[in-house]
């Protein structure tokens, strides 16, 4: 790329923790087609969650060897790849000063609430590999590159569900007749949701004490699965997930009626949440690298483009399913969560618009489209998966036998 001055600049360089995932692995395609310079940091430990499980991506996924090999047949970019866990810390420490990055995304994280809360080894394990893990990139950024943009993925979880507006990560209080912008109240409902919360404090912290720069995307539920570059080759398909421990709500949808699975509205369906496609994540990470944080600063932006009830989701996918011919009937099941089911919400998401985000909103056509994609795998569907069994409220269960 030019810089002002005509001189042609070093592209930037950018690692991607967790870039195998749902999110990291369209993102990275997308970075490498703008040019920026990616490698791959991944354990692969979400191939192994499946394993143990049981569960299987809708869609047929290649190891990452191959999609990295079938990007470069068809493109001609390289993207550097470190197998490896970023809890170990001399791993880490040899990526980084291999690579040398200008910015770490990290998506390298055990995501799934309903994992996080199968029993307690599922619940430290969760913990320990998010903060521990985001604890190692901030050592590692400010022992080997201190000028390095740390961009982490937060979620929308992390506020819970206040009976006021949600603001971009501070909010401003009047206190005894004294006022100060503090950070939000955080009110998680899982044990991975709070692992989040505890990643932003050190984050935040780490911001202050050492002057690292990080942007904390709270992102909102994602939905969709291609992008411009994974549709170009069926070994660069994403993942999709529907089960009931890693799918999410709307993919879940989708699939449930092109199968003939009623929709699994969870209680009353009043749980309000921010969505967005996944063209809006890579396009929302490419934006914050692109705007980097300063020294010092702690920004958190909201990452989503729109929020939806369950209901309203239900409702969506029946008429879309019905304008296909799909029998769809939305069904309440008992909740086995303990949120609310009918609540206020209200999220603020201005910060990455002004940044330039075109959102994709959620339409006719991508419903269309999303149906008719799992349509198209559904004889891949393992029935026995769709519906939820981890309960909230049970604390200790026998343990399963399966450790991470
Ligand atoms: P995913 O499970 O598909 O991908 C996560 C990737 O990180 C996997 O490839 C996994 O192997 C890797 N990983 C996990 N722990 C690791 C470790 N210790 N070392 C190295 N690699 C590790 O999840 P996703 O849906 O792509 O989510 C990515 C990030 O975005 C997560 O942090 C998640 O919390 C956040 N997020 C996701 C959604 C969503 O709807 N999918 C919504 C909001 C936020
Ligand atoms: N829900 C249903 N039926 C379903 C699935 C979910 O009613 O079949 C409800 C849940 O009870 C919940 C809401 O839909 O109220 C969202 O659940 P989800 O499973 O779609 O999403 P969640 O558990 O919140 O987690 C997902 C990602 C996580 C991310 C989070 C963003 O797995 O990594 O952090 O979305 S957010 O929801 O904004 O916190």
């Amino acid at each position: 790329s030019q810089n002002s001055n005509g001189y042609i600049s070093k592209p930037k360089k950018v690692m991607v923790i967790g870039g195998d995932g749902y999110c990291g692995w369209p993102t990275s395609l997308h970075l490498s087609n703008k040019n920026y310079e990616v490698a791959i940091v991944d354990s692969l430990v979400r191939r192994l969650f499946d394993h143990q499980l049981g569960l299987d991506s809708l869609t047929p996924i290649s190891s990452i060897q191959n999609r990295i090999h079938q990007w470069h047949s068809l493109t001609g970019k390289t993207m550097q790849l470190y197998i490896g866990n970023i809890c170990d810390f001399e791993f880490l420490s040899e990526a980084f000063k291999s690579f040398e990055p200008d910015a770490v995304v990290h998506f390298g994280e055990q995501r799934s609430a309903p994992y996080s809360m199968i029993d307690r080894s599922r619940a430290v394990f969760t913990q320990h590999n998010n903060v521990i893990g985001t604890l190692n990139v901030l050592f590692a950024i400010k022992e080997f590159c201190e000028e390095c943009h740390l961009v982490k993925l937060g979620t929308m979880g992390e506020y819970g569900t206040p009976n006021i507006d949600i603001e971009e990560g501070y909010i401003t209080i009047t206190h005894n007749g004294r006022t100060d912008t503090l950070p939000y109240p955080k009110q998680a409902s899982s044990f991975y949701h709070l692992s989040k919360v505890h990643d932003s404090h050190n984050i935040a912290f780490t911001c202050k004490a050492w002057g690292l720069r990080a942007t904390d995307l709270n992102q909102g539920v994602v939905y969709g699965v291609r992008t411009e570059e994974t549709a170009l080759h069926e070994e660069l398909c994403n993942r999709f997930d529907y089960d009931g421990v890693f799918g999410t709500a709307l993919n879940r949808f989708c699939v449930q009626a092109a199968v003939g699975h009623p929709l699994t509205v969870y209680g009353k369906g009043g749980q309000t949440r921010g969505y967005l496609d996944i063209r809006d994540t890579v396009q929302c990470v490419e934006l914050a690298i692109a705007n980097p944080a300063k020294h010092g600063e702690f920004r958190i932006f909201n990452q989503f483009t729109e929020q939806f009830s369950i209901n309203k989701l239900a409702g969506l996918v029946t008429k879309a399913g019905e304008k296909l011919g799909l029998k769809v009937e939305a069904l309440s099941v008992p909740n086995p969560r303990v949120e609310a089911e009918e609540h206020y919400y209200n999220a603020k998401h201005t910060k990455l618009i002004d940044l330039g985000l075109k959102p994709h909103l959620l339409s006719d056509s991508l419903l269309d489209s999303l149906l008719n994609f799992a349509i198209q795998f559904r004889d891949r569907v393992d029935h026995s998966q769709i519906m939820p069994n981890i309960l909230w409220d049970v604390a200790s269960r026998k343990p399963s036998g399966i450790e991470p």
